[in-house]
């Protein structure tokens, strides 16, 4: 009886601690910033945990805040630059993987914002995966997160900055 309580409020509290959990698809830890309160670009960042039983794959993202919502990619250049790639096959996540959307790699890219980026801000993202169809996540806008790669420009000469883990 008291075991069957204390493992009811144990899975309770794990779910709580989710922001998104459809048809297997969980994101942990997503963020957006843009590189001042009054860019016109932005980035989103996130964990994308695979549990559906099947292979999916991430294929496009959607939001009202931005004119163009893409997902996007660095690539080096080969001469030391990072540039960024619209990925439009997006990114497969094996079943039982996770995908890391993060600072100098993968990221949802918001281009021309309709509103700022204000600290705290919820902000509303629509990620569209091939199997597991729409998955809305509200995520928080955090200006202050460190991450190496700081004004989310097109071009970049420091390379080893960015590289840094986000966190
Ligand atoms: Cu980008």
């Amino acid at each position: 009886m008291s075991l069957k309580s204390t493992l009811l409020v144990a899975v309770a509290s794990a779910f709580a601690a989710l922001p998104a959990f459809a048809d297997g698809i969980m994101v942990q830890d997503a963020y957006a910033r843009s590189a001042t309160p009054t860019a016109k670009t932005g980035a989103a960042f996130m964990m994308i945990m695979n549990h559906s039983g099947s292979d999916d794959r991430l294929i496009d993202a959607r939001a009202d805040v931005a004119k163009r919502v893409e997902l996007h990619t660095h690539k080096d250049n080969g001469e030391g630059v990072m540039q960024m790639l619209h990925v439009k096959e997006g990114f497969a996540i094996a079943d039982g993987e996770m995908l890391s959307l993060e600072r100098g790699g993968h990221h949802v890219m918001f281009m021309g914002l309709t509103e700022p980026f204000t600290q705290d801000k919820m902000v509303p993202v629509t990620l569209v995966f091939e199997k597991a169809g729409e998955v809305v996540v509200e995520i928080p806008v955090d200006l202050a997160r460190k991450g190496g790669h700081g004004d989310h420009g097109h071009k970049h000469g420091d390379h080893d900055k960015m590289m840094k883990k986000s966190n």
